[in-house]
C-alpha cells in the first residue's frame, strides 16, 4: 500500500516535471534537476571547432537579447560539434547544469536544432532555465509547411517571418506553391511573358497587377531558409492548374472557352515538354533541393478539351494510352523522366500513383483524406509518402465552430485534431513506416486574401503539426501542450502575428476572407 503511493507521488512529480518543460515541440527525453541557470550579463557561447565557433556566436547574439538586466550569466554555454557522435539524425543533446549549457550534436542540423531549443527554453522560461537533460531526435523526418502563393500573394517579408517561426518549432521544409491558375509567380528568364501576364491577378481580382518573386528574391529566400536548415520545395503544377503559364504561352496550352479555359497545358506538343524543360532548368538554377513537386492534382476538372479534340484522341490511340486517363498519366511520366535525367526527384499529388512513376523517381504527397486507401496503395506500391490529408492537415479549413469563413468538410480542423494527427489513421501505415517521410500542414488560400487571415489560419495549428511531425506518439501529450501554448503565443505577440486563441476564442475573432466571388481556380 505504502509502495504505490510512493508510486504514484513519484509519478505524478515526474509528469509535473515533464510538464514543465517548455520545449515546443516536446523533447523525446527530458530530465529536470534541481536549479537554475540564468542569461544575464557576461554571457559566454564558445564552440569547440571552427563550426560550431559560428554556430556560438550567433547564438552569443541571440541570446544576448533574452539576457536578463542586472543579473550575472551563471556559467558557459558551450556548443559542441562532435560528428563522430552515436546520435539520430538530427539529433541533439543538451545538459542545463551548475557549470551552464552544454549542446552536443554530431550533424550541422543537429546542432541547429539543438540551438533554437536552447533559444525556445530561454525565451519561454523568460531568461531562465531549470537544470535539466535533453535528450532530443525527430520522428520524421520531412516536418513541412506549405503556402499557396498563387491564389493569393503575401511576399518575402512574411515568407521570411515564418521561416523564422518554423525553425523555432524545428520544422524542416518549406513546400511552396508558387504556380497555379490564380498567378504565376516565379521569374523565369527565358518566359517574361510568365510574369508580365500570368502574375497578373490572384483568385479574386484578375485585374490585380502583377505579383511575383524576381530570382534574386527566390535566390535570398532560399539561403534565408538554408541558414535555419530548412528547405524549400518549389511546386510547378501540371499538366491542371497551369492556367497562369497557358493563358501567358497560349502555344503550350489546351485553349478552350469558359470557367476551365487554358487549365491545362496541352499534352500532346513537343514544344509543351520543351518549355516544361526550359523552366525547370531555370527553377534547379534556383531551388538546390533534390526535390521538385510536379501537382498532378485535379487534372478532371478542366481537360474536358482531351476528350474531343482530334489530335489530342488520335496521340491516345497512337500511343496506346487507352484513355483520357493514360494521357495523364504519359505526361507525367514523360516530364518525371526529364527531372529524373537532371539529377532530381519529383513528389506529386495522390492522383498520380497509377502513373507508373517509379518509386526511386517519385514521392507522393497523400492529401485525399476520404481516399485512405490511395495512402495504403502508395505505400504498397513501394513509394515513399508524405501525408498532408485535409482533415485535418489543411489549415484553409476552419479551426473553430463558430468560424465561418474557411472550408469543411464533415466539419472542420480543431487544433486538437491537428496534434492527434497521425495516431488516428497510422495503424494503416502498418509494416511501411520506413516509407512514411512525415507530413505537413499545407495552408490553401482561395478564402485567404491578407497577412492577418493568413496567420489566424496558420496559429497555433502549426505549432501542433510541427509537434506531431517531431515528437514521437509516446511522448506526445496534449495537455502538456496546452501548458506550453501560452508561451507559444506570447512569442507570436512579439512578432506581431496575429492567431486564434483557444483558451479565449472571442478575444480573437475570426479576419474576414476576400469580399468577391472566386473568378479563377
Ligand atoms: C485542393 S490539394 C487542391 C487545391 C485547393 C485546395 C483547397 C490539391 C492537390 N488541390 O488546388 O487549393 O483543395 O483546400
Amino acid at each position: 500500500m505504502k509502495r504505490s503511493l510512493l508510486n504514484i507521488v513519484l509519478l505524478l512529480a515526474a509528469t509535473l516535471l515533464q510538464a514543465q518543460t517548455p520545449l515546443m515541440p516536446r523533447a523525446a527525453k527530458h530530465v529536470a534537476h534541481k536549479g537554475e541557470f540564468v542569461i544575464g550579463e557576461a554571457l559566454q557561447v564558445q564552440g569547440n571547432v571552427p563550426y560550431a565557433d559560428s554556430v556560438a556566436s550567433v547564438l552569443h547574439k541571440e541570446l544576448s537579447q533574452m539576457a536578463l538586466s542586472g543579473r550575472k550569466t551563471t556559467g558557459r554555454v558551450e556548443c559542441h560539434y562532435v560528428p563522430s557522435m552515436p546520435l539520430p539524425s538530427e539529433g541533439y543533446r543538451l545538459q542545463v547544469g551548475a557549470g551552464g549549457v552544454r549542446m552536443e550534436a554530431s550533424t550541422k542540423d543537429g546542432l541547429f536544432r539543438a540551438k533554437e531549443a536552447l533559444l525556445q527554453l530561454v525565451r519561454f522560461g523568460k531568461g531562465k532555465i531549470g537544470f535539466c537533460t535533453i535528450e532530443d531526435s525527430p520522428r520524421y523526418g520531412w516536418r513541412g509547411f506549405m503556402i499557396d502563393e498563387s491564389r493569393h500573394f503575401f511576399g518575402k517579408k512574411k515568407i521570411m517571418q515564418y521561416l523564422d517561426i518554423m525553425a523555432s518549432l524545428r520544422m524542416n521544409v518549406f513546400h511552396w506553391h508558387l504556380t497555379d491558375a490564380s498567378g504565376w509567380r516565379v521569374e523565369i528568364k527565358r518566359y517574361p511573358r510568365l510574369t508580365t501576364e500570368g502574375a497578373k491577378g490572384n483568385w479574386h481580382d484578375t485585374e490585380a497587377a502583377p505579383q511575383f518573386y524576381t530570382q534574386d528574391e527566390i535566390r535570398e529566400v532560399v539561403a534565408y531558409a538554408a541558414e535555419r536548415h530548412i528547405m524549400v520545395v518549389p511546386e510547378f503544377d501540371m499538366p491542371g492548374h497551369a492556367t497562369a503559364a497557358c493563358r501567358a504561352y497560349p502555344q503550350v496550352s489546351i485553349g478552350g472557352e469558359g470557367r476551365w479555359a487554358h487549365f491545362t497545358f496541352h499534352p500532346c506538343k513537343d514544344e509543351t515538354y520543351e518549355f516544361i524543360g526550359n523552366i525547370l532548368d531555370e527553377l534547379f538554377q534556383l531551388f538546390p533541393a533534390p526535390y521538385i513537386h510536379l501537382g498532378g492534382d485535379e487534372v478532371h476538372f478542366g481537360n474536358q478539351a482531351w476528350y474531343t479534340d482530334a489530335k489530342i484522341q488520335q496521340f491516345i490511340a497512337e500511343n496506346k494510352l487507352v484513355n483520357e486517363t493514360g494521357l495523364e498519366y504519359y505526361f507525367l511520366r514523360r516530364v518525371a523522366d526529364m527531372v529524373a535525367r537532371k539529377g532530381k526527384k519529383v513528389i506529386v499529388w495522390d492522383e498520380a500513383i497509377d502513373a507508373g512513376l517509379s518509386p526511386d523517381k517519385a514521392v507522393i504527397m497523400w492529401w485525399r483524406h476520404d481516399r485512405k486507401h490511395q495512402l495504403v496503395k502508395a505505400l504498397e506500391k513501394g513509394y515513399q509518402v508524405i501525408m498532408t490529408p485535409r482533415r485535418p492537415m489543411y489549415a484553409d479549413f476552419n479551426q473553430h465552430a463558430t468560424h465561418k469563413m474557411g472550408r469543411v468538410w464533415n466539419g472542420y480542423n480543431p487544433l486538437e485534431m491537428v496534434y492527434d494527427f497521425p495516431a488516428p489513421i497510422i495503424h494503416l501505415a502498418r509494416g511501411y513506416e520506413h516509407q512514411i517521410m512525415g507530413m505537413q500542414m499545407s495552408l490553401w488560400t482561395e478564402r485567404i486574401a491578407d497577412e492577418k487571415r493568413l496567420d489566424y489560419m496558420a496559429f497555433p495549428r502549426l505549432a501542433a503539426v510541427a509537434e506531431s511531425a517531431w515528437t514521437q506518439e509516446t511522448a506526445k501529450d496534449y495537455s502538456c501542450f496546452m501548458q506550453n501554448l501560452p508561451h507559444f503565443l506570447r512569442y507570436l505577440d512579439e512578432k506581431q502575428v496575429y492567431y486564434f486563441n483557444p483558451f479565449n476564442p472571442d478575444s480573437t475573432p475570426e479576419p474576414s476572407g476576400p469580399q468577391k466571388e472566386a473568378v479563377r481556380e
